[in-house]
């Protein structure tokens, strides 16, 4: 006989949890004590949404899903940002949230929420477990359907009364993981749309990647001499130094990529949606009819003709699908093989920093130095903000699971994303990029960095603006600033408060010894790096896009 708590608990053992993030509440301590002494390290974190990025990033960093444990009402509703963001961007997460007694429910009793009406648009599956018998077969559901197709959040909701129910139930397994694999007819046909095309182009993005996938798909970018963008922020998905890399395929686009996936005749998506910000607000390719010649693999079939009729359609998880490419033999030479090595040269030309620019500090040559100096292997996290502009186009991803960061465009991610990363991968840099706006929403989670012994490595751009929108709001409504304007606190002054370590550049040569004693102290750090807020983008400052120049 076990308690509910206990088969929680049990469950997640057996399907190989060794983390999780939390922040507790009266309605899940049966949980909470049978976590006690289990093995499973317990993140605590001091706000939810915090929390959920963490599980988040877990999730996006493994492919399994990360867990996450919240109280009901106000738990569930902060740690929603997280569930958002893992939706959007296809990442599997469990998250799990106390619920009211069996004996209240449908009484608005105290933080009740019916969760299947609340969080049914951000999760793939909400369900609530009402007898503690039913634990396995609950959990093992949720990790299938978190980790099947297109991955994504689910939401297992607790009875604070079930889970201190004694109760017999089955021994808990692991999870079954599903495969779907590309059938041989496609991957031959795919070789025959190959051998048709002039412009063929690869674009690669979305989840259930792997270092090997990588491996492969560069094996096959390789063989057919084709050129490879990357979706935005999944860019760690190509090394950018290859000679087939074309760009990101992101906001801000390289004019000249938009281009050529415009013109190409062959595009192969593999496992991107093409949504709003890759496909540059759906006007790279026609809808519902595309002029290239699409072929589109994703995991999952509804997505497969849902805005974009494929030509080919290939429902298989990308980590299957590119294994599969060897069986295509290798072509002689490929007629394109020349606008591959164009499009890598434009690439390089495009991703190359500017070295002036307004005020005393220049994100250029700080983008220079982080080239130079950060191993390929670092960690890059970071939420919204126009100074994720300086890493997105400027930072040379070189390998796999080197990014952090929401597709979804969610502010106050890259701060958690960071602690989850660095308790993952302590002995990799982890840095996170944060802008004034970005880093306050989540900056209590700095503490979380300091609790765990976790040295991350914070660059906060305070341009003392929400930048991205005083940017939009000056091309709409020139010189009108409203409800764009900060009031900081003093950084350094904030990291030293929480017991880590703070720097503040105010001249751009500072940046480099900044970095390195941050790096030196071993503690969590700050880097306020002081921008001047006509610094708005790395081409125009905020004076020429108020005056449309
Ligand atoms: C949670 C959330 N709230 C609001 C927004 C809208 N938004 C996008 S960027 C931005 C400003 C970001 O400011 P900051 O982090 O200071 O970076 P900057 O653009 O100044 O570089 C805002 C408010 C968002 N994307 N996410």
């Amino acid at each position: 006989m076990k308690t509910g708590g206990q088969l929680i608990v049990e469950a997640l053992k057996a399907n190989g949890v060794k983390r999780i993030s939390c922040v507790p509440g009266e309605s899940y301590l049966a949980v909470l004590d049978a976590l006690y002494e289990s093995g499973i390290e317990v993140l605590v974190c001091r706000q939810e949404g915090g929390a959920a990025m963490m599980a988040d990033s877990w999730g996006r960093l493994t492919g399994e899903p990360g867990i996450c444990m919240v109280t009901r009402g106000p738990g569930a509703t902060n740690a929603s940002a997280g569930l958002h963001i893992a939706h959007q961007d296809s990442i599997p997460m469990i998250l799990f949230v106390g619920q009211v007694g069996r004996d209240m429910r449908e009484r608005e009793a105290f933080q009740e929420v019916e969760y299947r009406r609340a969080f049914t648009e951000f999760a793939k599956w909400v369900g609530e477990i009402d007898d503690a018998r039913r634990i396995p077969e609950f959990v093992t559901r949720a990790f299938a359907v978190a980790t099947s197709g297109r991955p994504g959040p689910v939401v297992l909701t607790l009875p604070e009364d079930m889970l201190v129910d004694m109760v017999e139930a089955a021994d808990a397994r692991p999870y079954t993981r599903v495969e779907s694999h590309p059938g041989t007819t496609q991957i031959a046909e795919l070789g025959r749309l190959l051998e048709k095309a002039e412009r063929p182009m690869l674009i690669l993005g979305g989840t259930r990647w792997s270092e090997q996938a990588v491996a492969d798909v560069t094996a096959f970018a390789e063989r057919f001499k084709l050129p490879v963008g990357c979706s935005f922020r999944r860019q760690m998905l190509f090394d950018h130094l290859h000679p087939n890399y074309a760009g990101d395929v992101g906001i801000g686009i390289n004019p000249a990529l938009a281009r050529e996936v415009k013109e190409a005749d062959l595009l192969i998506l593999i496992g991107s949606r093409m949504s709003e910000m890759p496909s540059s607000s759906y006007t790279l390719l026609d809808i519902p009819y595309p002029k290239q010649t699409l072929v589109h693999v994703f995991p999952d079939p509804e997505e497969l003709g849902r805005i974009y009729r494929p030509d080919l359609a290939i429902c298989a998880a990308p980590t299957e699908f590119v294994e599969a490419l060897s069986a295509l033999p290798t072509p002689d030479a490929p007629a394109w093989a020349d606008r591959t090595a164009t499009m890598h040269d434009s690439y390089l030309t495009w991703s190359t920093p500017p070295l002036t620019g307004p005020g005393p500090v220049l994100m250029g040559p700080i983008m220079q130095w982080i080239e130079e100096n950060v191993p390929d292997d670092a960690i890059f996290t970071n939420g919204a903000g126009n100074y994720a502009t300086w890493v997105h186009r400027f930072h040379r991803f070189r390998r796999y699971n080197t990014q952090s960061a929401p597709t979804s465009g969610s502010m106050g991610y890259g701060l958690p994303a960071a602690v989850a990363a660095k308790q993952l991968f302590p002995e990799r840099e982890v840095i996170c990029f944060a802008g004034d706006g970005c880093f306050m929403m989540h900056g209590q989670e700095f503490i979380t960095a300091v609790r765990y012994g976790l040295p991350i490595i914070t660059v906060l751009v305070n341009n003392g603006i929400y930048g991205t929108i005083r940017m939009h709001q000056e091309r709409e409504y020139p010189g009108r600033v409203s409800a764009t304007d900060l009031v900081n606190p003093d950084f350094v002054a904030y990291a030293k408060a929480f017991g880590g370590h703070g720097e503040l550049v105010e001249r751009t040569e500072d940046f480099g010894p900044a970095f390195e004693r941050a790096r030196a102290s071993g503690k969590p750090s700050i880097i306020e790096v002081k921008l001047d807020p006509e610094a708005i983008t790395p081409a125009k400052t905020l004076a020429q896009i108020r005056s449309g120049s």
